[in-house]
């Protein structure tokens, strides 16, 4: 066993979103999703073998509940010796930039090859997800879908990173971290929402029309459902009880301008997750455009311009 690894993996960002779990005890969504890879933004995890368990997230010691629970479970299945783990991203955590889909992949990752345990692709999709589900999606890298089956929840490339030029431009909106966690939010829509089950019902359909749309580089077509997805998903979100209300000001001011854009034929939409920033997906030429328009919109602290990221990996 090597006496340290490091991995790196990407965030990625829902064009159809994942929002309940159909089993809480394995982790699986309810619904499929479709993601793409930010190839602008990444958490690198460094494994040490060591004495104790510790955890280090972006420098801070911590006791992260769900990181000691994915742990656990882990020894339940395999001989894990006691580990220091350090994992740090580049960009905010905890507030809808999916820092626990890229943090579970390198997770996984490390965790296998400090441990020799040789996981397959399937196999690290399955522990990354165990963590949090949107994670076995940056396993892959690209365009990823996350399909449940019966009794596990399979994770697929869609298409490579370099096989369509698109880019994430990412409108920074605040610096809180967000109030209801995913998981959270996630239990409360499912108990409480009376559109849950609509939400249920139009996700498949909604996925299948995405499938195609991204495998035949329909941008059009793609920016219809991902921005119905996105809408969608807060009026899920709004109908909870408490409501569950991730936007500001400042995210409403974007999506006026990326609706503006797109009226005026800029190839851009938008999407948003649980947290306040924007998410405006492009063509490559029309990124400049895009940031310029977002970087004016007042409220907006920073842009971060993505390119579709690769999958995990050990560096
Ligand atoms: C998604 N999100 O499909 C959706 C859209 C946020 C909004 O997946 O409970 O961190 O750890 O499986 O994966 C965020 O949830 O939640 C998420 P858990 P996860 O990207």
């Amino acid at each position: 066993m090597p006496g340290t690894v490091r991995a790196v993996a990407h965030p990625n960002i829902a064009l159809v979103k994942y929002w309940g779990k159909r089993d809480d005890e394995l982790n699986i969504p309810a619904t499929p999703s479709l993601a793409l890879t930010l190839g602008g933004l990444r958490t690198i995890t460094e494994i040490a073998l060591a004495e104790v368990d510790s955890v280090t997230l972006d420098g801070r010691l911590v006791t992260d509940a769900k990181l000691a629970a994915w742990l656990a479970r882990l020894r339940r299945n395999f001989d894990i010796p006691p580990l220091a783990i350090e994992s740090a991203s580049d960009f905010p955590s905890s507030s809808g930039l999916a820092s626990s889909a890229s943090g579970f992949a390198a997770l996984s990752l490390a965790v296998s090859a400090i441990c020799g345990l040789e996981w397959s692709t399937e196999e690290l999709c399955e522990w990354a997800r165990r963590g949090s589900a949107s994670a076995a999606r940056s396993v892959h890298g690209g365009f990823a879908a996350l399909e449940p089956q019966a009794t596990t929840c399979v994770a697929s490339q869609v298409l490579p990173a370099d096989a369509w030029d698109l880019r994430v431009v990412i409108a920074i909106n605040s610096e809180s971290r967000k109030a209801t966690s995913s998981t959270e939010g996630m239990r409360i829509s499912r108990e409480t929402s009376h559109f849950y089950d609509a939400w249920l019902g139009s996700t498949h359909s909604a996925f299948y029309t995405a499938l195609g749309a991204v495998q035949g580089m329909d941008f059009e077509n793609l920016a219809n459902i991902a921005e119905a997805s996105c809408r969608n998903l807060h009026a899920l979100m709004l109908s909870s009880n408490p409501p569950l209300v991730y936007w500001n000001e400042t995210t409403l001011r974007c999506l006026d301008l990326i609706a503006r854009m797109r009226e005026k034929g800029v190839g851009v939409f938008y999407t948003v997750d649980a947290g306040p920033h924007v998410k405006a997906v492009c063509e490559a030429s029309a990124a400049a455009e895009v940031e310029r328009g977002l970087a004016r919109i007042q409220g907006v602290r920073e842009i971060r311009v993505n390119e579709i990221g690769g999958a995990a990996r050990l560096v």
